[in-house]
């Protein structure tokens, strides 16, 4: 029986790929190194210093006081971008989607890799639907490894194979999958061939369809 679902934030309930896109695009272009669109989908779910390094590939001289400096600089351009968030930033039909689980009495954990997680809920005001919010930095490991989702379930007392989770990002789903709980998959079925089921936005999220 369906008792909770973890669901992700950035790609899931609001747009902030583009937000991160553009401040890594900065950061790649200052440092002389191509990136376009196409190498930000691999970024999707994966943790600032795993996409900094992901970024930097095997390119020698940043030891880890650089990288540091690095992130920290994309950080700052990111929270520009960000810096007008409001409730209007929120997808259509992202409300309703929490609203529903509340009104079926489910758990609901926020399981986002981003450590700017609760500032944007909070600007979009719907930090009171969610029962908890995960500290990425209080995890092991980040996505696709299972850390966030099994820290919500054990967060709202309720098993893995009790719950749900929602992403955008093939490490989610991966990750989601690892933890033991089923996926709903927002996107592309080619994007996200191992999710248990596909919407193409979460205005399409449908309890009912998850429930049986
Ligand atoms: P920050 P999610 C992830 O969030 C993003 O998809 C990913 O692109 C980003 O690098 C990561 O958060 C870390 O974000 O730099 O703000 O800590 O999809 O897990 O909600
Ligand atoms: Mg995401």
């Amino acid at each position: 029986m369906l008792k909770g679902v973890a669901f992700d934030l950035d790609g899931v309930l609001t747009d902030t790929a583009r937000a991160h896109y553009r401040a890594w695009k900065k950061l790649a272009d200052m440092l002389a190194i191509p990136f376009d669109e196409e190498a930000n989908e691999a970024l999707k779910g994966v943790d600032r210093m795993g996409s900094l390094a992901l970024i930097l590939g095997d390119r020698p001289g940043h030891d880890e006081a650089e990288r540091i400096r690095l992130a920290t600089l994309k950080n700052d351009w990111y929270l520009e971008e960000i810096a007008h968030f409001g409730p209007e930033d929120l997808f259509p039909g992202a409300r309703e989607a929490l609203e529903q689980c509340r009104a079926a009495g489910l758990g609901i954990a926020l399981a986002s890799a981003s450590r700017n997680a609760p500032l944007l809920i909070a600007r979009m005001q719907v930090a009171e639907l969610f029962d908890t919010i995960i500290d990425p930095a209080s995890l092991a490991a980040g996505k696709p490894a299972p850390d966030i989702f099994l820290a919500a379930a054990e967060a709202l007392g309720r098993a893995p194979a009790e719950m749900l989770g929602v992403e955008d990002a093939p490490a989610g789903v991966q990750a989601i999958h690892a933890a033991g709980m089923k996926a709903v998959g927002v996107g592309d079925r080619a994007a996200l061939p191992d999710a248990d089921w596909i919407i193409p936005a979460i205005a399409d999220f449908d309890l009912a369809a998850y429930s049986a």
